[in-house]
């Protein structure tokens, strides 16, 4: 069957006949289910040509059932799925067990499944569109299953980012974490302060440091989305059972911002002024004041974030910034003596505990990079563990919730292989299979209860050298492949990863990637294109 991810458990009925899609067959949608039906149809029915009319039907019937005692399965998210000649059906412990348990059946109807108009001369005929007759029973392993999309260094389209949406959704992933802001431009509109879109989202080209990194090309870049793209994005994506949690980088990381209004930087250490969005990449010494009219500003920002967002994380960042301009800030130095600090680590964590308790007040949960540990996390602080392992430790022990996304397993904008004609010659080498044996819960020394901090993990795609839907195509895949496996399918056993199992498995995947359109990168290596 060529499952990715795979499922917990599956048997296929030898003896059984295989289910037959036909003009005939229909939907019988019981309460609750009615949204993934209407995906099925929007699908698998444009894929097939065929009506799949709701019905009321015993035989020739797809029936989804949401059965929130028990779907079949122990998990929320679970579904149980049974294929017989008569008919298919259909479990889930919730709507979104219902919807991941769609995603498996498409994936048993083969890679044509995933074209947007039939294109078999014999779609749609008496058995084309076979389903094997079996019984999955399935869950996933953790709650986050997320992958982060970098829409500040190179904009993405809000078509691009629909589309990943879609892929995310093949894959069973749930969590798209949206990287809105950076030095390098601003992308989401904030009525109160339009000047972060007319100035933050554009950069133009400039002759400063324009040979100070590998990766500047020099082109005038930019774009933003509207709050009504955010609310499309976000309800497509909750469509999808995928929920979107927006990140707003501070202190560090904010030139974007400061480049709008000049009032948020170290206006007593360099004349903000002047400052352009960035157009070089790396670590950057222009970060945020630690004032009142910061704190106000972000208040601000973050009441419409949060009015656009249902999500219950919002991601403030908080990675590396540079502390240099708040060493040398009369201003920073005294709130630190005013609030008795022990120097800057400390004013950042008075940051990040501020933005804390605001979330809390309204009702949301703050996350921010492993950095927020620095100083002192904020109480109900969770955090997104990047630069290794031990961040994520540190705050599980500490009873934080912790998503795993060391930069040693999951950075997908680290190249693929050591080739020289790799597309992104940057950085570390991140195979398939180093993705494939993530594992996001270290096995030294965590406690059961503090493992269960580890709500799950992501796949972070930085887009400094990616500025086309083909580029992130390339990069993204099949890795993100590899990761969802990683974060939905339980291990048979600790470390018991088999790679050949799923490269073995790949082969049927790549067929529908191939239907899908995604370019991802071929396993005999780079196009010469890429
Ligand atoms: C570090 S990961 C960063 C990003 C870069 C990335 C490049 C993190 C929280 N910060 O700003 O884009 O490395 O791999």
């Amino acid at each position: 069957m060529d499952l990715i991810p795979a499922p917990r458990r599956s048997t296929t009925a030898l003896s059984a006949e295989d289910f037959v899609l036909d003009e005939a067959t229909v939907i019988v949608a019981g309460p609750g289910t009615e949204g993934a039906a209407r995906w099925l149809r929007a699908t698998v029915g444009a894929a097939t040509g065929l009506p799949l009319a709701p019905g009321t039907g015993q035989a020739n019937s797809l029936t989804l059932t949401l059965d929130e005692t028990d779907g079949g399965t122990a998990a929320p998210e679970g579904y149980l799925l049974s294929v017989g000649p008569e008919g298919i059906e259909l479990r889930g412990g919730s709507a979104a067990g219902v919807f991941w348990g769609c995603q498996t059946l498409r994936q048993l109807l083969g890679p044509a499944a995933y074209r947007r108009a039939p294109v078999h001369p014999r779609a749609g005929q008496l058995g084309h569109w076979r389903v094997p007759a079996c019984r999955i029973e399935d869950a996933p392993r953790f709650a986050w299953r997320g992958a982060m999309l970098d829409v500040a260094r190179h904009f993405l389209p809000k078509d691009v980012v629909l589309r990943y949406v879609d892929l995310l959704a093949v894959h069973k992933l749930n969590v798209l974490h949206l990287h809105l802001t950076d030095d390098q431009g601003w992308r989401i509109e904030i009525k109160r302060y339009p000047r972060l879109t007319e100035v933050g989202a554009w950069r133009t080209r400039t002759k400063a440091g324009l040979r100070e990194s590998p990766l500047w090309d020099e082109r005038p870049h930019g774009g933003y989305y509207t709050q009504d793209d955010i609310r499309e994005i976000v309800a497509y994506a909750a469509e999808r059972h995928i929920t979107v949690v927006p990140e707003i980088d501070i202190p560090g990381h904010s030139q974007a911002a400061i480049a709008a209004y000049p009032e948020l930087g170290n206006t007593d250490v360099i004349d903000t002024t002047t400052l352009p969005v960035l157009t070089t990449w790396g670590v950057n010494p222009n970060v945020l004041a630690p004032t009142d009219t910061v704190l106000r500003f972000y208040e601000n920002v973050f009441a419409e974030v949060l009015e656009l967002f249902p999500s219950q994380f919002l991601h403030i960042g908080g990675d590396e910034c540079a502390k240099d301009q708040w060493r040398a800030s009369d201003t920073a130095q005294a709130r630190i003596k005013e609030l008795g600090l022990d120097g800057e680590d400390e004013l950042q964590s008075w940051i990040i505990r501020h933005f804390d308790r605001w979330l809390t007040s309204q009702g949301r949960r703050l996350i921010g990079w492993d950095e927020i540990l620095e100083g002192g996390i904020a109480e109900g602080a969770a955090v997104s563990s990047w630069r290794g392992y031990a961040g994520g430790i540190a705050a599980a022990r500490a009873g934080h919730d912790v998503v795993m996304c060391p930069k040693s397993h999951v950075y997908l904008d680290y190249r693929q292989s050591a080739r020289a004609d790799e597309p992104v010659p940057i950085a570390y080498v991140r195979t398939l299979e180093d993705v494939y044996r993530f594992e996001p819960v270290p096995e030294d020394g965590l406690s059961p209860a503090e493992a269960a901090h580890i709500i799950g993990a992501q796949a972070n795609i930085w887009t400094e050298a990616m500025d086309s839907v083909r580029a992130v195509d390339y990069m993204a895949f099949p890795r993100l492949a590899a990761f969802a496996e990683t974060v939905w399918s339980e291990l048979p056993a600790p470390g018991a990863r088999d790679y050949d199992g799923f490269t073995g498995r790949m082969t049927s995947h790549y067929a529908r990637l191939d239907a899908l359109g995604v370019e991802y990168r071929p396993p005999a290596g780079p196009l010469p294109w890429q």
